[in-house]
């Protein structure tokens, strides 16, 4: 990698710390993901992108802002990436998955709160991660208890916005979405001084929808038995889905899609690998702990429904309209479908769960929790009785970022697999 050091240093990142995460990543990242066979090539460019994490997409934010550009920071896949591309900023999703920040986030937070918000606090607080130290702005939303409380922490760090999220999907919280949504425009326009239009929200809502088709063109080729690719792939992949510059991504995860149509063609030889479906919290990078440890046994993970995952991509925004009224009333509508365990009542979600189920083909669901996540882990005994119904074995696992638990884990899977 090129030294970045000068760069960092000017972000104001904490260079000796930072050294410390550098030197753990590579080798995670080598260990999980280079040592599996039969890579598709089209992987290799999403292999840069990690390699260069820290560099070569950091100096393009960078160069983006000495051209007067601003970087906005959001946490979850409700805030429209329309929104923050119609004024010409570039949004980074900065959902953080590494145990290595959730000392520091305990510093400023409880310790039993979910490993996620105390690692993206933790990443702000000790000034390690490039990307943070990028942002002009922080998108947050009243989603769970804990992200709600955790930005009135994090003003002291950075400048921050918090859109309301309706809990509640009756008529009135659409209405109120979508005047949530007029507020962050307009923090939007003043944060960059460029103005949302008609034409600039409409190319934006193309491109973000064309992203999502990439990403549902990749999943819908996991429906073959075998799949062409890895769990693993398919969720670096989507974790890489939130920070690179969107056009380029789709150019590239196209590339990939052609290469594993043709694999399908081929047709692949069938190892008997059970097909499994994570359901539940976001994986964030570098979270590839289930996965490395589900696809290390005799299975497979074909789809997962979580925020890393279809809640991420599936519908698209009505890209007709000819009003602002017209286009931000589509860009509500879309992002109301998604069926995230902070609403109440939230069958939407057991709904999509069952009809995955059949779409590929699995064999068996892994509920996966991270600790503390109360709204997930409440919705657990639901889940498990509309797939139990439906004959489809489940099992629950909750977990944080630690490794400690991993041979557990392990044990339980394996155990799991050998059941269905
Ligand atoms: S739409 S899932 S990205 S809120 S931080 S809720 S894991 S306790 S991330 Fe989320 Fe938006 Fe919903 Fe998706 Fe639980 Fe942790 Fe809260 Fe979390």
């Amino acid at each position: 990698m090129a030294d970045y050091r000068k760069l960092w240093s000017k972000l104001g990142v904490d260079l000796e710390k930072h050294d410390q995460l550098c030197a753990v990543l590579p080798k995670l990242y080598e260990g999980t993901y280079l040592t599996q066979e039969d890579r598709p090539a089209g992987m290799n460019y999403f292999n840069s992108v990690l390699a260069e994490i820290h560099g070569s997409r950091i100096e393009e934010l960078d160069e983006h802002k000495k051209n007067g550009g601003k970087v906005v920071g959001t946490f979850c896949v409700f805030v429209p990436d329309e929104v923050i591309l119609a004024v010409k900023a570039i949004g980074v999703g900065l959902c953080a998955g590494s145990q290595f920040w959730v000392e520091d986030g305990e510093k400023v937070l409880p310790r039993n709160i979910c490993p996620l918000i105390k690692a993206f606090m933790g990443a702000k607080v000790g000034g390690t991660c490039p990307y943070f130290q990028s942002c002009d702005m922080i998108i947050g939303e009243t989603t769970c208890d804990g992200k709600k409380k955790a930005w009135e922490v994090l003003k002291n760090y950075v400048p921050v916005h918090v859109m309301e999220l309706p809990q509640m999907k009756r008529d009135k919280d659409y209405d109120q979405w979508i005047d949530e949504i007029k507020d962050f425009i307009g923090k939007m326009e003043e944060l960059t001084g460029n103005k949302v239009t008609v034409d600039s929200l409409r190319k934006s809502i193309k491109i973000t929808n064309l992203k999502r088709r990439a990403l549902k063109r990749l999943y819908d080729l996991r429906k073959h038995k075998p799949s062409p690719i890895s769990g693993l792939d398919v969720l670096l992949v989507s974790q890489i889905a939130f920070f690179d510059d969107p056009e380029r991504f789709t150019e590239k995860l196209n590339e990939l899609c052609d290469e594993l149509d043709e694999r399908v063609k081929n047709e692949i030889k069938d190892e008997g690998k059970k097909r499994i479906m994570i359901t539940g919290t976001p994986m964030a990078l570098p979270n590839w702990k289930l996965h490395s440890i589900i696809e290390s046994l005799n299975a497979q993970i074909v789809v997962e429904e979580t925020c890393t995952g279809t809640r991420y991509f599936e519908n698209e925004v009505d890209e007709n309209g000819d009003t602002l009224e017209d286009l931000i009333g589509n860009i509500a509508d879309r992002y109301m479908k998604i069926n995230c365990a902070c609403f109440t009542p939230n069958t939407g979600r057991i709904d999509d769960i069952i009809k995955y189920a059949g779409e590929y083909n699995v064999d068996g669901v892994i509920d996966a929790n991270l600790s503390f996540c109360h709204t997930y882990a409440v919705e657990h005994r639901a889940v498990e009785k509309a797939l139990k119904e439906q004959n489809i074995p489940v099992m629950q696992i909750e977990t944080d970022y630690s490794t400690e638990d991993s041979g557990q884990i392990k044990t339980r899977v394996e155990a799991f697999l050998e059941m269905i």
